[in-house]
């Protein structure tokens, strides 16, 4: 066993980080970005991108559950979905449960990320389900070249730096709206209040300047810096819980480790601090 950090240097400049004890099961570079897949002693396989945790296996859920079902249940009827990223399938594995939705195509730049998922995150995914495109390209392109298709669009991505600094800018964003249909709605990871707030700041701003609906959510993460996470919810007509599918939520709640009803009103509570940067 040996030890695997991220540093928290976003926010704390004392050393301290987030660890995990671990045996490396994989490392590999493609031309976007470093992969390396570890194995932990109580939470499974563990993957990182450039050095960031992407997720383990024990706790991927509270990260996929929220991205997906917070949007796709706000959405009255989603029935084509699109996802940028997350190119480990756990998103469009969580969007796929949803039976409204005939097709969920999903935009992956690195066919890495998909295969070592394949290989060490065999739970995660859902790639053979038929209702599942897989497309391995640049979603940025992608975005652009198919205008007005989509209910719900996903962006799960790195943080700003390599091959998703194009995923936070007002230029993308413009895109993604151009692609969604007139009552389309958006969610994407939008990093953690206490550790990324300059990132933040920029990234609701510039949603502001696209989309009539703003806002921004929350879940508890224990293998992200701080633990908590937020997610921006962007929409052109609907509120979060305008269109509410309450039914739906209850009948899919025992399939479901994190979200529930309580969480899908709960979680656009934020802390003061983390208001600020709406
Ligand atoms: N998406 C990555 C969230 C960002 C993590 N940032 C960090 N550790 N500093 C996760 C991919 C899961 N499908």
């Amino acid at each position: 066993m040996s030890e695997y950090s991220e540093k928290y240097t976003e926010h704390y400049e004392d050393g301290s980080s987030l660890s995990f004890e671990v045996k490396k099961l994989y490392s590999g570079e493609s031309e976007y970005q470093k992969l390396d897949i570890y194995e932990t002693e109580h939470l499974g396989n563990l993957m990182t991108l450039d050095g960031l945790v992407m997720l383990n296996s024990a706790e991927e859920f509270a990260y996929h559950e929220m991205i997906a079902h917070v949007p796709m249940f706000a959405h009255p009827n989603p029935q084509r979905v699109l996802v940028i990223g997350g190119g480990d399938g756990g998103t469009a594995k969580e969007v796929l449960r949803h039976e409204c939705v005939k097709e969920c195509v999903m935009v992956e730049i690195d066919n890495l990320v998909v295969e070592k998922s394949k290989e060490y995150f065999p739970d995660l995914h859902d790639f053979d389900n038929e209702r599942l495109t897989l497309l391995i390209q640049d979603g940025v392109q992608y975005i652009k070249d198919n205008p007005g298709s989509f209910d719900v669009v996903l962006i799960d991505s790195t943080d700003p730096i390599g091959p998703a600094v194009g995923l936070f800018q007002e230029e993308f964003y413009k895109a993604v709206s151009a692609a969604m249909k007139e009552d389309g709605i958006f969610s994407a990871q939008s990093e953690s209040p206490w550790m990324y707030k300059d990132i933040q700041k920029a990234m609701f701003a510039d949603l502001k300047k696209v989309f009539p609906v703003v806002d921004m959510y929350l879940s508890f993460i224990p293998f992200y810096p701080s633990g908590m996470w937020s997610f921006a919810f962007a929409s052109k007509v609907y509120k979060p819980f305008e269109k509410l599918r309450e039914n739906d939520i209850k009948a899919m709640e025992p399939e479901l480790k994190y979200f529930n009803s309580d969480i899908m009103r709960g979680c656009f509570a934020l802390p003061t601090f983390a208001k600020e940067v709406l």
